[in-house]
């Protein structure tokens, strides 16, 4: 009932669902049946992930805050003085600090992310704690082209993508944004990358099916904003986490498999499933240092430091962009 309360609020489709309803039905009726993982963080499962970020299991954030915390004065060396620094989906800018307080010739900050609400309030408390630097957030899905503001137009740019968010996009599309973070930050420009590395199966799966079961909370949540915002009726209880490495593709899959065979309803329209069918809900691919240098110079990028922990779990790369003439 309270699911069909909410979904009153979105449905029928405003603009702002309308992508999700079209991504999600065009998904559900794919074979294999697959949903894309940007929409995994509606409010409930930007939560879910900052619960998953301080598991015991999940690594990679405490890694990469190890990397940031030790590398700080080193990795801003490649931020000119009277630079501008453009960190692609922000989110709560907790990293980011660690790089301004070793930085503080940096003149401008710009976070890009889709939620409004979390680039206000950040943008207000970065101010108060950076008095001296010009915080101009960007409302933005940053995967699509996005323009910056005209204000930091004169500056030198450095991208920051952490957290290996780059790993959830398929390799041709990790490779495609790369490029066009090149051309949008400019010839010359350096970009801080986060990635994550890829390791003994048995550390990757417990980081994406954790005993405490959050991931699957994670993951089922998907099911429930479908629920709340389109007018579905999974019944979340019929559905169980899958979470396994395939090593021959380097890559995490997350999918939810069907329990039992069943007709579910989203938008009007009818979805069958099998038993033991699965939703493919998210790829997160792993990299060793080789392979990702390889992908970036693929992309127009010169790979030219790399830091990792000291358990050689994570690694944080600084790229510039080397690409000679633009074919856009
Ligand atoms: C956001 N992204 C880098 C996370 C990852 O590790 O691929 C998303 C996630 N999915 C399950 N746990 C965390």
């Amino acid at each position: 009932m309270a699911a069909q309360t909410q979904a009153a609020l979105h449905y029928p489709p405003t603009e702002a669902n309308s992508s999700f309803l079209r991504d999600v039905l065009a998904g559900l009726t794919a074979r294999p049946k697959r949903l894309l993982p940007k929409y995994f963080y509606d409010e409930a499962g930007a939560q879910l992930f900052e619960d998953i970020t301080r598991l015991p299991e999940y690594y990679p954030t405490r890694c990469e805050l190890a990397i940031l915390h030790q590398h700080a004065a080193d990795i801003a060396r490649f931020f000119p003085a009277g630079s501008a620094l453009i960190e692609f989906g922000s989110g709560s800018s907790k990293k980011v600090r660690i790089l301004l307080a070793a930085a503080p010739a940096i003149a401008a900050y710009m976070p890009v992310d889709i939620s409004f609400e979390m680039l206000v309030q950040e943008a207000d408390e970065l101010r108060r704690d950076h008095p001296g630097l010009a915080v101009l957030p960007v409302e933005a899905d940053f995967t699509q082209p996005f323009v910056l503001p005209a204000a930091a137009a004169a500056m030198a740019h450095i991208g920051f993508f952490p957290g290996s968010t780059i790993g959830n996009f398929e390799p041709h599309e990790a490779s495609a944004f790369l490029r066009h973070a090149g051309r949008m930050l400019g010839r010359g420009a350096s970009f801080i990358i986060g990635v994550d590395l890829v390791k003994d199966a048995s550390i990757l799966n417990a980081a994406y099916d954790d005993a405490a079961g959050v991931t699957a909370r994670f993951n089922l949540n998907l099911l429930a904003r479908i629920n709340r915002e389109l007018d579905g009726d999974f019944d979340l209880a019929s559905f169980s986490h899958h979470a396994f490495y395939n090593s021959e593709r380097h890559r995490i899959e997350m999918h939810l498999a069907s329990k039992r065979r069943q007709q579910v309803r989203v938008a009007g329209r009818t979805i069958e499933m099998r038993a033991g069918e699965t939703i493919h809900t998210e790829n997160s691919y792993k990299y060793t240092l080789e392979s990702f240098g390889a992908l970036a110079r693929g992309s127009g990028w010169s790979p030219v430091c790399v830091w990792t922990d000291a358990g050689g779990n994570f690694s944080i790369h600084a790229l510039v962009f080397e690409e000679k003439e633009s074919r856009e």
